[in-house]
């Protein structure tokens, strides 16, 4: 949702990703694992925490944040300044728990909303 150029029309360097869903769904593993290589040895609840991974493309190096929260217990109004501030949203559930599936699909409509409203119905980067 963010613009893709900075406003002396240099290309973006810096994305933002914010992970939702319900708690203990593997949120925080899943950042863990991709930036740092680890796997979580103990569960420990996470309120809102930014990891930055910096990553060399064609030459470029860009910058990736990884905004982790804890997801469906965050305060609605946290969750839409997430969402508005990151230019893509990865929704998390746990196989084995069929509620954090049933939460996914609140948290989807929340987002198709807020797309919605911001962007007047031009969004149309929605993907399944
Ligand atoms: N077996 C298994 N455990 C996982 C997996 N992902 C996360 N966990 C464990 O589940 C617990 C909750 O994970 P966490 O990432 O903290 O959940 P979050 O609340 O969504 O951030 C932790 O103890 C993790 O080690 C997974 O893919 N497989
Ligand atoms: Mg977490």
């Amino acid at each position: 949702m963010t613009p893709r150029f900075s406003l002396d029309g240099e290309p973006k360097r810096r994305f933002q990703v914010v992970l939702l869903g319900g708690a203990r769904v593997g949120k925080t593993a899943i950042i863990s694992q991709f930036l740092y290589d680890k796997e979580l040895q103990s569960y420990k609840p996470t309120v809102e925490e930014l990891h930055r991974g910096e990553f060399e493309i064609e030459g470029e190096t860009l910058i990736l944040d990884l905004l982790d929260t804890s997801g469906t217990h965050q305060f609605p109004a946290m969750r839409e300044l997430a969402i508005k501030q990151s230019d893509a949203v990865v929704l998390v559930y746990a196989i084995n728990d069929t509620e954090s599936w049933e939460m996914l699909k609140m948290l989807k409509d929340e987002i198709v909303n807020q797309y919605l409203y911001y962007e007047s119905g031009s969004f149309a980067n929605i993907y399944y």
